[in-house]
């Protein structure tokens, strides 16, 4: 593929809730624009988009693909992202690559969850749109009700630059309300330019009458013009639309029929015509490497370069694939690039353009475009590349935190090391995938954004790295501690002929206040127990304080004070008074009362108004004390604070609740009593877990 110039390019995003035809969509537009012979199926696991095993195995999209084409002397860079809330991480990155949005909803649901969320997240960049209403031919299709949903959610800016021609299984072709005209599909997925169905003279009338009044809108001479009543020419109009779609304050929207390829042409004219250019950036901003302070460079080709990496995917066989943009600047082949992030420079070998899985070596990726690299070593999604002599940092790529977490161990023994470095991998190729090793509980957790999210993960490192795992919630890292003070004597003799053992320690436990740890004190007078000893016998009571009394969890929060023991002069030894040490620390739990604490969670929830009544009553059924409520930006605010061992498989919950409306972030706080009924479940799940 030819070099194209700035104004030439068009770097665009499909959006919009899982299953409303993205992928299909774009299968359609590679299609009309001749890279493919034959249109792919997502049914059929033969997309040019979905061509991961894990997309085809589940006819969803899992990554952001990139997909170029030649369209009408443009060159389009479209990307094609999953809809479903668990990879919201790589819309997230893709928002910060592109110059326009378009989004797709189904004729038949409408604007449905995930759309809304990303339309807003669109709106913090003020990026233009155009709209898709796909699925015209699905029974129950209505044009009409998407358009008064859109309307009702985002005012008159939504502003039908089409019409279809028939509906559901009668759906044959739109007019275009621009151009007057309509276009007839044929079964091949031809079109043919045709009168105005008559049935619809008026309707389309009406409709023209809007698109002028919009243009009125955005433009305050055509304003002037229009309220005179005088008659608008045709440029005029065209290009004051122009104008309110860049602002965003016309919000143009198409419709048609991805499977059956009617209207996906006009989509793409859409994009070259409508969607802006990467020239519409002036200047490219960051930061200098290693502080706050502001650099600016000229958004060209001449200028020093800065390119953002918004993909990773890592292969096995082919090694790692870093996708970026250029925003200012020349990546060229066989060159060496500075990643400020990582301070480390990476060598450059042949870059390339990316349609899915196929790789399309070029000789460099001018400011503008985008491109991939093989085989960088350092890099992550949100880095930047730049000159080494000129480094710009460009702003990181704001992830959402992890929502979900899973213990994970390998099924075959001995995998270990296999199973770190896949996950660290895998981490580094997904930055909403995090690895933490929990020493407490002795468990590697994995997080993620949902149960979707880390099965595929799960899988990926079964297929990339050959590793198979076994999940399981994690534990909830209890704690044990006492309520009384209490005395015992822990005493070790083995003296049956030879040499013996022998040691004898007595213990004082005392409560400390929560959140103290633990506390030794050395009480020892006369020298009942040696010097020597003394370390023993704490590290005894450290040993058997680890292991726990109750459940086998850690005992926290007492002081241990050795006030009195015996000593043998031969049979005394340091494994003796530890033994004596960790003897005397159980029996004297025996008398302290002891009991089990738990995590508590500072949890925040942010939902619409009307699921809060089913958000606090789930909170309450989950022991889950309050602590305020806001509203903040059209949405509430719950601050509250519950157990962990209640909050494990939350994120499932609150999207059940709220329809996947609801979002919300967890923080340790402190430790609490767990009640005994509760206590009793936890001490039994342990007595049987030491029986296997
Ligand atoms: N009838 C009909 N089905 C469609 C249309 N577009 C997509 N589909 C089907 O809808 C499902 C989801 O499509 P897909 O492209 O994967 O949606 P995505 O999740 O938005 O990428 C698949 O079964 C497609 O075959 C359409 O225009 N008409
Ligand atoms: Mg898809």
């Amino acid at each position: 593929m030819e070099r194209f110039e700035m104004e030439n390019i068009r770097n665009v995003a499909l959006f919009g809730h899982g299953d409303s035809g993205k992928t299909s969509l774009a299968e359609a537009m590679l299609f009309n624009a001749g890279v493919i012979k034959r249109i792919g199926r997502v049914d059929e696991g033969n997309t040019v988009s979905d061509f991961e095993p894990d997309e085809q195995k589940r006819g969803i999209s899992v990554s952001a693909t990139p997909l170029v084409m030649e369209w009408k002397g443009y060159k389009i860079n479209l990307i094609d992202t999953p809809g479903f809330a668990d990879f919201i991480g790589e819309v997230t990155s893709t928002l910060r690559v592109i110059d326009g949005a378009i989004f797709v909803i189904s004729a038949v649901a409408c604007v449905e969850v995930q759309t809304e969320l990303v339309w807003k997240m669109a709106d913090s960049y003020g990026y233009p749109r155009v709209v898709f209403v796909n699925k015209m031919d699905r029974e129950n299709a209505s044009f009409q009700r998407c358009l008064e949903q859109l309307q009702s959610l985002y005012g008159s800016r939504a502003v039908p630059f089409q019409l279809p021609i028939g509906e559901e299984h009668d759906f044959r072709g739109i007019v275009d309300l621009i151009a007057v005209k309509a276009y007839v599909y044929g079964d091949d997925g031809t079109a043919k330019e045709s009168d105005i169905p008559p049935e619809m003279s008026e309707q389309v009338q009406e409709a023209r009458e809007k698109i002028i009044e919009g243009a009125a809108e955005a433009s305050d001479e055509l304003m002037e013009k229009y309220l005179e009543g005088e008659e608008l020419d045709e440029a005029e109009v065209l290009s004051a639309l122009l104008g309110g779609v860049s602002e965003g304050t016309i919000i143009p929207v198409l419709c048609g029929s991805a499977t059956h390829n009617v209207a996906a042409e006009q989509l793409a004219n859409a994009i070259v015509n409508y969607l802006p250019s990467p020239a519409r950036l002036d200047e490219v901003r960051g930061t200098r490497k290693g502080t706050d302070e502001e650099v600016s460079v000229k958004a060209s080709e001449d200028s020093p370069l800065a390119a953002l990496v918004f993909s990773t995917i890592s292969d096995p066989y082919v090694g790692k694939l870093t996708y970026f943009r250029v925003f200012s600047g020349t990546l060229s082949a066989d060159s060496t690039v500075y990643n400020p992030n990582r301070d480390k420079e990476e060598r450059i070998g042949q870059v390339f353009i990316v349609r899915g899985k196929n790789q399309i070596v070029v000789r460099e990726i001018p400011a503008g475009d985008m491109g991939g690299v093989a085989k960088l070593t350092d890099t992550s999604t949100g880095d930047t590349l730049c000159d080494k002599d000129r480094p710009i940092v460009l702003p990181a790529i704001e992830f959402p935190e992890p929502v979900m977490s899973l213990a994970v161990e390998p099924k075959t023994k001995g995998d270990e090391d296999k199973l770190s470095v896949a996950l660290s991998r895998l981490s580094d190729e997904d930055p909403t995938f995090n690895v933490r090793r929990d020493t407490e509980v002795k468990q590697t957790i994995v997080s993620g954004m949902g149960e979707a999210h880390l099965d595929i993960m799960m899988e990926r490192m079964a297929r990339k790295f050959g590793v198979n795992v076994g999940t399981e919630l994690p534990r909830v890292p209890y704690k044990e501690t006492i309520r009384k003070t209490a005395r015992a004597e822990g005493k070790h003799k083995k003296q049956t002929g030879g040499h013996g053992q022998f040691g004898i320690a007595w213990l004082e436990l005392e409560p400390l206040e929560r959140g103290s740890g633990f506390e030794f004190v050395d009480k020892i007078v006369g020298g009942v127990i040696p010097r020597q000893f003394i370390p023993s016998v704490e590290k005894g009571v450290r040993k058997a304080m680890e292991d726990g009394y109750l459940a086998g969890y850690p005992i926290v929060d007492f002081r241990a004070t050795v006030y009195d023991g015996k000593y043998h002069p031969v049979d005394s030894s340091d494994i003796s008074f530890q033994i004596a040490g960790s003897l005397a620390l159980r029996s004297a739990m025996d008398q302290a009362d002891p009991y089990l604490l738990e995590p508590i969670m500072n949890v925040e929830i942010m939902v619409p108004e009307a699921y809060m009544g089913d958000v606090i009553g789930d909170l309450n059924a989950k022991r889950g004390r309050i602590l305020g409520m806001e509203s903040e930006g059209g949405l509430q605010v719950v601050r509250a604070q519950v157990p962990m061992a209640e909050m494990l498989r939350y994120s499932i919950d609150l999207r059940s609740i709220t329809g996947g409306r609801g979002t919300f972030s967890m923080t340790h706080s402190h430790y609490e009593e767990v009640p005994s009924h509760i206590a009793a479940k936890v001490i039994e799940a342990s007595k049987e877990e030491k029986k296997d």
